[in-house]
Order: C-alpha cells, then sequence, then structure tokens
C-alpha cells in the first residue's frame, strides 16, 4: 500500500515535469500555474500525508527535487539573465492567440443569409417574454396539454392580466403573432426570427439553452408547396446540391396540417445504407434510416392568424422552426454526437470550426 503511494507519488512527478516541458505559455504565467500558492506543486505536495512514514523522507526528498527541477527550468527559459540583468531582446515573441466567431453564431449568419436572398426579413422578438406569445395566442390556452411539450422555465414576477405569466421563450415561434402586430396585421409577411430559446432538457441532442430559426410566410394563396419548395432551397443552399427535404404528418397546435421536417442524409444520400469494404450493403450508422429529423412546419393555423389581426378566409401562411445547433451538427463532415460541447467553453473543440 505504502509502496503503492511512493510509486504513484513518482508517476505524478514525472507526469508533472511533462506537462511543465510542453507547456508553451509565458513564464510568469508558467510560475503561478506551478509554483504559485495554488499551483500544481503545492497540490501535488499534499499526496505527502498519504505517503507511509517509513517513505515519507524518500517522498520528501523527490518533492524537493521536483521544486528545484521546475525552479530551474523557468530560469534558464527566461529571457533575462537574472545573474547579469540583461534582456535578450531577439527571442521571438508569442503570438496573440486570436479567437472567432462561435460556429453557431457563423450558422445564424449563413442561415439568415440563405433566407434573405429569397425576401426573408430577419427580425428578433425577446427572449423573455409574455405566456400570451409563447402559448396563448398559439392556439395554447391555459392549461392546455400541449403546453406541456415545451418543458418551460417561468420567470418569478407578478403575471399581467392580458398576457399572463413571463417566460424564457422555449420556442421561437413567440415571434408569429409579434412579427403581425409589427406589422400592423398586413401581409405580406416574410420574417425569419433566430434566437435562443430555453428548456428544461439536456442531454446529448438537447441543451437548456439553445437557438432555433422560425420562418413564417403570410400571404393571399400561400399553401403547401410553397413550404415545400422553401424546405427544399434551404436543404440544397445548406447543406449542399442533391439534398431532399421530406415532410410527415405530425401535431402543433399552432399550424394545421402540421409536420416534421427532415432531410436527406448527406452520407447514404436517403437511402439507409452504405456500402461496406465488400461491396455489402450495410445501416448507414449516420442516420440508420436515411433521413435526419431537424424541426416542425405547418400551414398556420387560422386561430394564429386571427390573434394576430389577420384574417385566415383571406390570407394564409405556413411556418417552421428548427433548432440551429441540430441543423448544423448534420453538416457534411462535422462529426459532433453531443451538442453541448457548444456551450462547455471548451476551445480545444472550438478552434475546430
Ligand atoms: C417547436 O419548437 C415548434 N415551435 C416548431 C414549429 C414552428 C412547428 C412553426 C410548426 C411551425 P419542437 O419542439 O419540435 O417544435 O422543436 C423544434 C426543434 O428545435 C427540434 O427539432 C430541435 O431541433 C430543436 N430543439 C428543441 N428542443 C431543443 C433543446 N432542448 N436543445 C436543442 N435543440 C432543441
Amino acid at each position: 500500500m505504502s509502496a503503492d503511494t511512493l510509486s504513484n507519488l513518482k508517476i505524478q512527478i514525472e507526469k508533472l515535469k511533462k506537462d511543465f516541458d510542453q507547456n508553451q505559455q509565458i513564464n510568469a504565467d508558467k510560475k503561478l500555474i506551478y509554483l504559485g500558492k495554488k499551483g500544481l506543486f503545492n497540490e501535488l505536495s499534499k499526496e505527502i500525508k498519504n505517503v507511509s512514514n517509513e517513505n515519507k523522507k524518500v517522498a520528501g526528498q523527490l518533492l524537493n527535487e521536483l521544486k528545484t527541477y521546475l525552479q530551474n527550468r523557468l530560469e534558464t527559459n527566461s529571457s533575462v539573465d537574472h545573474k547579469n540583468k540583461w534582456v535578450d531582446l531577439t527571442i521571438p515573441g508569442k503570438d496573440q492567440e486570436s479567437g472567432h466567431v462561435h460556429p453557431i453564431s457563423q450558422a445564424i449568419e449563413e442561415i439568415s443569409g440563405i433566407f434573405q436572398k429569397i425576401g426573408f426579413t430577419r427580425v428578433r422578438y425577446p427572449e423573455v417574454d409574455w405566456d400570451h406569445y409563447a402559448f396563448e395566442a398559439l392556439n395554447m390556452p391555459a392549461d392546455h396539454p400541449a403546453r406541456d411539450e415545451w418543458e418551460t422555465f417561468f420567470v418569478k414576477v407578478p403575471p399581467n392580466k392580458k398576457m399572463g405569466k413571463v417566460v424564457l421563450t422555449p420556442h421561437t415561434s413567440n415571434g408569429q403573432v409579434r412579427e403581425m402586430e409589427r406589422l400592423k396585421h398586413q401581409p405580406p409577411i416574410r420574417m425569419i426570427n433566430i434566437a435562443r430559446c430555453y428548456r428544461r432538457q439536456q442531454d446529448v441532442t438537447h441543451t437548456q439553452m439553445f437557438h432555433q430559426f422560425e420562418g413564417l410566410v403570410v400571404d393571399k394563396g400561400i399553401n403547401i408547396q410553397h413550404l415545400k419548395g422553401t424546405l427544399d432551397y434551404f436543404a440544397q443552399e445548406f447543406y449542399g446540391p442533391g439534398t431532399k427535404s421530406r415532410i410527415r404528418p405530425f401535431h402543433f397546435q399552432f399550424t394545421e396540417p402540421s409536420f416534421e421536417v427532415d432531410f436527406s442524409c448527406h452520407i447514404c444520400h436517403g437511402t439507409g445504407l452504405i456500402a461496406d469494404e465488400h461491396g455489402d450493403k450495410q445501416k448507414c450508422g449516420l442516420c440508420k434510416s436515411g433521413w435526419h429529423e431537424v424541426g416542425g412546419a405547418g400551414m398556420v393555423h387560422p386561430n394564429v392568424l386571427k390573434a394576430g389581426g389577420i384574417d385566415p378566409q383571406e390570407y394564409t401562411g405556413f411556418a417552421f422552426g428548427w433548432g440551429v445547433e441540430r441543423t448544423y451538427t448534420l453538416r457534411k463532415g462535422l462529426n459532433i454526437d453531443d451538442i453541448r460541447y457548444f456551450y462547455s467553453g471548451e476551445t480545444r473543440f472550438l478552434a475546430q470550426f
């Protein structure tokens, strides 16, 4: 047991030395990380309490040697010769690492551009909004069971008599009636609303904060073909030529009919099968079915048009709402199996984009 602890300590000392030698930071930072009060050396020294009494002396010696090693290295690596007090100005400086736009912000810019090319206007609506816009005006009256699907965070403030409680928006559909109001109930409407959304969900495909983009088109004579054409256009623009879209019957309270939207898989091109090294067909490992689901869509429910002051006898519309993270991770060449990485602050992950 005690020998084990001593050999563990030796391993950790070697690891720390290696880590120190590979660390490219400037000396002042390294000094703080390794020899600072809360530095790695002091952390490791605490291990001595686990070493048996008979081995404590050896452990102490090893730690002293480690400290001297680190101190010497810091001194020899320094561009300042402390003994002679001169500075070697010819030593090249260290490049400042420059950051870049977050991959999800890049995706948002690209998505906005794609829709702006076909006449959609990018809008922003509150991410902390009234229940009225998030649910009530979307044909989900108080206590309607459909509300449960949105796993909503409610804000602890007094409710408004007309607008209800305050919520962290669980979807960008809150922008639908707001846009109808902004345009004084006068179609044509062609909006793309991209914003943060919040839900009580967390796993490899869900985060508590995520982004959605919501399209809304309202005009005279708008039908499902316009929706399908828009989906196909986006599929080709965002995922590349040959990508197809598919709609499947679904249910949302605020669209009728409603659909789930899928895009064809870029690996197996919608077949669900790929050939292995012997030419035999195997199930596609990415999609398993040929298609990836990205979100919902449908024809705007007459009650939603009415809530926005638009006559459903005169106008019709379509709407769609998809997750930016989900849409982005399905892109060719990206193999992101956990969307939580986007918000982990892990620079080794983010630097790849
Ligand atoms: C909606 O939110 C509807 N508002 C979409 C809609 C708009 C339908 C307009 C019809 C007309 P849904 O709950 O399925 O639908 O979410 C849509 C997409 O948002 C999901 O497919 C997923 O891509 C993304 N999404 C939902 N919850 C999360 C989450 N917690 N983390 C990451 N992405 C999420």
